[in-house]
């Protein structure tokens, strides 16, 4: 079945239908510090020791996945179409990456002249397609080792010159930027975020959810959203304040709900380049 995408147009306050990992603080702004190349294969040796950065593994194969992950690698060609030439994911990276058919949708929706801040960025699975559609992209990750698979996949798509990342947290960040579109995808507090019925806002890791939209509405009106498909209708309509709207769009993979994207602002939700890209999508 073919990625679906179904959207809701919700005035605020209307119902509507519809932890992390945690790391040492980074002690470089570089990169690519730390950088450990894989080992050469020693003779006679027959497995490869997997690719790590800072002591943490990039490039799992079906034997090194953990067994709690391994729906996840089952799904890789989903995640990225590339994944076959060298696309790298850590641990975490794994169950929060977007599938690229769903990040290129959120992207196509904003296409053009347009500077895109990814604020949560992860291993790149958003930034790709936005830098694929927008004029520039600033990703930004606190988590170098983040910060150097999304580098390295954004070099297989050939997208990397578009691309300013940043390390450090959005937080501390975002008072010094402007742009014209925030994206937030920020962690959910790992697969466990479906062991709720409802996913509430104020869970959010890291922080609470309100107040990430908050510190993003600083820099602009148009805010999107990527959240758990069981987060709250009521509370993210009610984000866009009193007589304001949002959109809230079921994001679909092979007919499984798979997340929600809302989309905040004056200039979003679009729904002149929806309409286009819905005929566009069903051709
Ligand atoms: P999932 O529900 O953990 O897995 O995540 P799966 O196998 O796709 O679902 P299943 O019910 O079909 O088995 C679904 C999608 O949500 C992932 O592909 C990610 O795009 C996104 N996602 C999941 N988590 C835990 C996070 C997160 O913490 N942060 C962000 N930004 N996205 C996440
Ligand atoms: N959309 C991404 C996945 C994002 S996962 C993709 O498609 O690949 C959420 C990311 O937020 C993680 O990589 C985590 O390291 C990062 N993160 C956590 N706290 C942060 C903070 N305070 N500032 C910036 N990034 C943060």
């Amino acid at each position: 079945m073919a990625d679906q995408q179904q959207s809701s147009r919700c005035p605020a306050g209307n119902e509507s239908p519809s932890t992390p990992k945690k790391r040492k603080s980074p002690t470089t702004l570089d990169p690519y510090h730390g950088f450990d190349q894989p080992k050469k294969k020693k003779r006679g040796s027959k497995t490869q020791p997997p690719t790590t950065y800072h002591g943490e593994i990039v490039s799992y194969t079906q034997k090194t996945m953990p067994r709690d992950l391994i729906k996840y690698y089952r799904q890789r060609h989903s995640y990225f179409s590339k994944y076959n030439k060298g696309i790298l994911m850590d641990r975490e990276g794994w169950f929060s990456v977007t599938p690229e058919s769903i990040a290129e949708h959120i992207a196509q929706r904003c296409r053009g002249d347009v500077v895109v801040i990814d604020a949560f960025c992860g291993c790149g699975g958003n930034t790709i397609q936005f830098a694929l559609a927008c004029k520039q992209v600033i990703a930004i990750d606190i988590d170098p080792v983040k910060l150097h698979c999304a580098r390295h996949n954004a070099k297989i798509y050939g997208v990397e010159d578009r691309i300013e990342f940043i390390q450090g947290s959005f937080f501390d960040l975002a008072p010094y930027l402007k742009a014209d579109i925030v994206f937030l995808s920020p962690p959910w507090g790992g697969p466990a975020y479906l062991h709720e019925d409802m996913y509430d806002l104020k869970t959010m890791m890291p922080g609470n959810g309100k107040k990430i939209f908050k510190l993003a509405q600083q820099i602009t009106r148009n805010v999107i959203m990527f959240m758990p498909r069981n987060t709250d209708p009521n509370q993210l309509a009610l984000l866009a304040g009193k007589g304001q709207c949002c959109e809230i769009e079921r994001n679909y993979l092979a007919g499984n709900l798979k997340a929600l994207t809302v989309y905040y602002g004056d200039n979003l939700p679009n729904w002149q380049a929806l309409d286009e890209l819905m005929a566009e999508e069903q051709e």
